[in-house]
């Protein structure tokens, strides 16, 4: 007698097809979870021909600043150097103009007068050091 082996081929039709979707770069949309808040730094300047005081700012990377700008004589501009911040100081006695910046960079930032305001208009300038945030987690 001869018997029919069926091979008995076990259909591996395995489902392979569940290759885990990994979300690609999933990071930084943390959507409604609070997100962590940034330091602000409050800096107030004042500008007056030819100079503004303090003409040199220290801060970190990723430190908000929010800058206070007030004219001791006629308008004047803030413009600083590489950014799209650019704006106008009234004259004394009208308020003052308010910038925020954030710098992502470390490095020198040069700051200038953007509205010629007299003789020493190009001379009216200063800068902001920026350096690395310090990583000390207390
Ligand atoms: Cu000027």
């Amino acid at each position: 007698m001869r018997m029919r082996s069926s091979s008995v081929r076990s259909a591996l039709a395995l489902s392979v097809v569940c290759v885990a979707a990994l979300p690609v770069g999933g990071t930084g949309q943390g959507g409604a979870s609070g997100r962590a808040p940034e330091p602000v730094r409050t800096i107030d300047i004042t500008a007056e021909r030819f100079s503004f005081t303090p003409s040199e700012i220290r801060t970190t990377v990723g430190t908000t600043l929010e800058i206070r700008l007030t004219s001791d004589d006629t308008a004047h501009g803030f413009r600083i150097v590489g950014t799209n911040v650019d704006i106008e100081l009234p004259k004394r006695g009208r308020g003052r103009a308010t910038v925020t910046f954030t710098p992502e960079r470390a490095g020198r930032y040069t700051f200038e007068c953007s509205r010629l305001c007299g003789a020493g208009h190009d001379f009216m300038r200063g800068v902001m050091v920026v350096s690395e945030a310090d990583k000390e987690a207390r």
